[in-house]
């Protein structure tokens, strides 16, 4: 993405950058910053807001030479969450709801910020889980950095409410397109775990009631793969300042996305510059979850099964658990590859080998199947990720459905099928993922969709400083 020198803009525009701290929000928001920075040249300014533990995840950002800087804010004390934490991967699947209220608590000295600020910010970016931002006296555009249908959801579940009987109940979305419907057990894992009263959730039901009434808003996606949520959400907000600038992906192949692991990449892209074309299924269910040891057992059978060749990225919690794959490296040595911790995602799933991808779709893994063509095999747990998965499979008819839910184990030979048929069958969901994958493209590219997006939302700020 080239400099767009069209901006004049002598007082530049500075702009206010806070992620949330959780990996799968924190890099694609760092990767649309560098998109930012890059398109605007030297008509914006940016400032990056972290606390200092999660400084580290900058780093690829910060040494590109762009007008970044800045602005380290101590971590709030929470009561629920343990001194020197800073990141919800820290934290239990059901630590989001503090860690969102504990950033609350940043608001009085990022106000004192700003209003210090010789050149202060005329506006902040901020991700979806940090509604409160938009009181700061300055505009505030939520980042998105799930899908445009989730956006969709989570307005209508916390503006309206909807009362919650039992996890079997059906809840219907009549004024969505596709008048989605899901079992209230499948949908926003938060606003299931919402308690009418406590302060603490009022906070956070706020803050999302602040989306829907904040400035504008940046969406990880592009119009060919959800304009009709898009459109939806400008009726909705009332207004068009709803821009889709998505795939967004890395600039370059920063290492610090993620956390340790146990191959480095070159050995990864190796293993699989020897494999055959579409011959790899990969397997990674994002930079939280992490699977029980009965879910594991049943995994590693089913590869097994399968016969396939696979990558699986096996991530770990600090339970003492030994090695429960014992036996199974040995057996699978030569067609499958175990990494323990961080996979470079990124690369594998761009790579000729990789023909389908076992995720759990988190936003960003779905975001990036697409963008590569692969075809998904979805094993949604929580949060968005049984709208992705509908998405993906019923919707965009890219993806099939491989097993569903945070505590179900497979079974071995039903997954085995499953991965075997992926890499020799599937040919209709594997010729619209090529497809989908060239509007992907499309839109990244210089007069596409998402970077007319991109440019529209610089114009914005640009004329806020006018
Ligand atoms: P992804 O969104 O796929 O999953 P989570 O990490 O679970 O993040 C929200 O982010 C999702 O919509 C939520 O459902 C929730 C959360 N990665 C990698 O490079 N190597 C690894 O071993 C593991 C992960 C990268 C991957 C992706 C990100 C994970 C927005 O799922 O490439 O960019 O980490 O994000």
């Amino acid at each position: 993405m080239t400099v767009n020198e069209n901006y004049k803009n002598p007082t530049k525009s500075h702009v206010l950058i806070f992620p949330f701290p959780a990996q799968g929000h924190m890099i694609p928001l760092f990767d649309f910053t560098h998109h930012l920075a890059l398109r605007g040249g030297s008509a914006i300014t940016i400032t990056v807001l972290v606390t200092p533990k999660n400084l580290p995840f900058l780093s690829t950002l910060l040494s590109a030479g762009l007008n970044i800087e800045t602005l380290i804010l101590p971590f709030p004390s929470h009561p629920s969450i343990p001194s020197g934490v800073e990141n919800v991967q820290d934290l239990p699947p059901s630590g989001f709801p503090s860690m969102i209220h504990a950033l609350g608590s940043l608001h009085a000295p990022l106000q004192s910020w700003i209003t210090s600020h010789p050149s202060p910010p005329v506006a902040i970016v901020s991700d979806f889980f940090l509604g409160w931002t938009k009181n700061l006296g300055i505009p505030r555009f939520e980042f998105s950095p799930s899908a445009a249908i989730t956006c969709c959801i989570l307005n209508t579940l916390w503006i309206e409410m909807p009362i919650r009987k039992n996890d079997d109940e059906i809840l219907e979305f009549p004024k969505i397109p596709n008048c989605w419907k899901y079992p209230l057990s499948q949908i926003s894992t938060i606003y299931l775990s919402y308690v009418e009263g406590d302060p603490a959730w009022e906070f956070i039901r706020d803050c999302f009631r602040d989306n829907a009434t904040s400035w504008g808003l940046l969406v990880n996606s592009f119009s060919a793969m959800e304009g009709v949520y898009l459109e939806h959400l400008k009726r909705e907000l009332g207004h068009d300042r709803v821009w889709a600038v998505g795939p967004v992906l890395p600039v370059s192949e920063g290492n610090n996305r993620g956390g340790p692991t146990s191959v480095s990449v070159d050995h990864v892209m190796s293993w699989l510059d020897a494999r055959a074309d579409s011959h790899v299924v990969y397997v990674c269910f994002g930079s939280q979850a992490v699977l029980t040891k009965e879910q594991t057992l049943a995994l590693a059978s089913g590869l097994e099964k399968s016969g396939v060749h696979f990558v699986w990225a096996v991530k770990e919690d600090s339970s003492p658990r030994g090695n429960i794959l014992e036996g199974f490296e040995d057996r699978v040595a030569g067609r499958g590859l175990v990494i323990r911790g961080w996979a470079p995602q990124v690369a594998v799933l761009r790579h000729r080998a990789v023909c389908a991808f076992l995720t759990h779709c988190g936003w960003n893994s779905v975001v990036e199947a697409v963008v590569n063509g692969v075809l998904m095999l979805t094993w949604p747990m929580r949060a968005d990720q049984y709208t992705d998965a509908t998405l993906v499979v019923d919707e965009l008819k890219v993806g099939v459905r491989a097993c569903e839910g945070p505590d179900t184990v497979p079974d071995p030979d039903e997954l085995a099928r499953v991965f075997a048929d992926s890499v020799t069958g599937k040919q209709t969901e594997r010729i619209r993922a090529a497809k989908l994958r060239k509007a992907a493209l499309d839109a990244i590219q210089e007069r596409g969709s998402s970077v007319k997006d991109l440019d529209g939302f610089i114009e914005h700020l640009v004329s806020l400083s006018l």
